[in-house]
């Protein structure tokens, strides 16, 4: 199994926390993280593991297709974990352009480097990280199970369904050793305050409105970061080729039922009145196609592979909430560049609504 592994947009949220797992766990595998830096990229989620023996920083863009090959060849790549992506439905909307560069694009760019370096080897891999979002909305009673066919209703979710057919296309056509895992909404320390969790937390703690987008009656199935981590682990190692996994850990919560436990959680360890953090919800205009459930069968994953997720959503969100409070200059610090602009000059009006 390969032991010189690129692992793609690792300085973001799944990234970083899957170049630690490797690097600590697999002393003896080559980890070289290349990414973009975008607003979402930040070294400062890795300075513990960044003077590691096994580990090297490059810092590029997918759709460069000259740095992506001197990066194989100077490495002697042999598995590619693929995370790099622009990863924020709301964003996706306002600027779909993006997503189809950098997903898309990009991706393709990435499926045609490692063909053309690795040619005709079977001994490699190709792992594509993507999203359960790609088989779109739920009913009560379904679940996505890995044969489910996709129907992505956001620019975001289309751009992740157009580079998993990539994927499955390359290793049908070219016949180039791939694999493929969906995974449900990851939870944690170093996720980017723009998304549901973190943002709420960095609200409560500045006392700032909570936008709960329609009647917040949408659901999504929450993942502690860490078990994708142990899954991606697994699947790669263990996975067989050219199959998919699902990956969740059968949690789901309607938004505003996790919102209140987040606001009761956060005035216990505020040392706040009971009920003040509720007080900030704030009903907005909904997202436009704003997907109603999303709910995932691991039992591939869990039947084959054995994995299980290793904490409860309550614990899970007990060690988030203490990240952050412990953390503060970390969010102050990833919100400081173009970001903060960005979101004030796009959203303001939605906020306001
Ligand atoms: P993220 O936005 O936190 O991180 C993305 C990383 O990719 C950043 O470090 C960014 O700098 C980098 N990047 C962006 N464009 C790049 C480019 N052109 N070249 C090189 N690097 C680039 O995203 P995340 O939440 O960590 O998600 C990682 C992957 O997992 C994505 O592919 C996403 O679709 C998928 N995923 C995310 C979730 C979730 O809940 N966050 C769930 C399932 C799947
Ligand atoms: O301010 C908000 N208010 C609100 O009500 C935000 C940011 C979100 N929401 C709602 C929208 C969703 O129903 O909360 C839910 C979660 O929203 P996000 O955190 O934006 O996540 P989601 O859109 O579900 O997508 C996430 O999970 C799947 C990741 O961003 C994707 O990258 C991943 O593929």
């Amino acid at each position: 199994m390969s032991k010189n592994i690129l692992i793609t947009g690792g300085a973001g949220f799944i990234g970083s926390h899957l170049v630690r797992h490797f690097v600590n766990k697999y002393p003896s595998y080559r980890i070289i993280n290349l990414d973009k830096l975008t607003y979402a990229g930040n070294l400062e989620s890795l300075k513990d593991i960044e003077s590691a023996a096994n580990y090297s920083f490059v810092k590029g863009d997918i759709c460069d297709a000259k740095l992506i090959q001197e990066v194989l060849e100077n490495n002697q790549v042999d598995g590619i974990i693929h995370l790099a992506a622009e990863s924020h439905v709301d964003r996706s909307i306002l600027n779909p352009m993006e997503f189809v560069t950098t997903n898309v694009i990009g991706t393709v760019t990435l499926l045609n480097a490692a063909r053309n370096y690795w040619q005709e080897r079977k001994d490699v891999r190709f792992y594509h990280v993507s999203t359960d979002e790609v088989y779109g909305s739920l009913k009560d009673g379904e679940y996505f199970l890995e044969t489910t066919p996709y129907d992505p209703q956001s620019p975001y979710s289309a751009s992740k369904a157009s580079s998993d057919h990539f994927v499955r296309a390359y290793g049908n056509t070219y016949d180039m050793p791939y694999i493929l895992s969906n995974c449900s909404n990851n939870y944690g320390p170093f996720q980017f305050p723009e998304k549901l969790l973190p943002l709420f937390i960095s609200n409560i703690l500045n006392n700032k409105p909570l936008p709960v987008y329609g009647k917040g009656e949408n659901i999504r199935d929450w993942l502690w970061v860490k078990d994708h981590c142990e899954a991606i682990d697994l699947i790669y190692h263990k996975g067989a080729n050219g199959e998919t996994y699902n990956i969740g850990g059968r949690n789901e919560w309607k938004n505003i039922d996790l919102i209140h436990l987040l606001c009761d959680e956060m005035d216990k360890k505020l040392g706040r009145e009971a009920g003040s953090s509720r007080g900030l919800i704030t009903y907005v205009t909904d997202r436009p196609g704003h997907d109603m459930r999303y709910a995932i069968d691991p039992s591939k994953l869990e039947r084959d592979l054995g994995w299980t997720p290793s904490l409860t959503f309550e614990e899970g969100l007990g060690h988030t909430i203490d990240w952050y409070l412990a953390n503060q200059e970390w969010i102050d610090s990833v919100k400081s560049g173009s970001y903060q602009n960005y979101y004030t000059q796009q959203y303001g009006s939605r906020l306001e609504a």
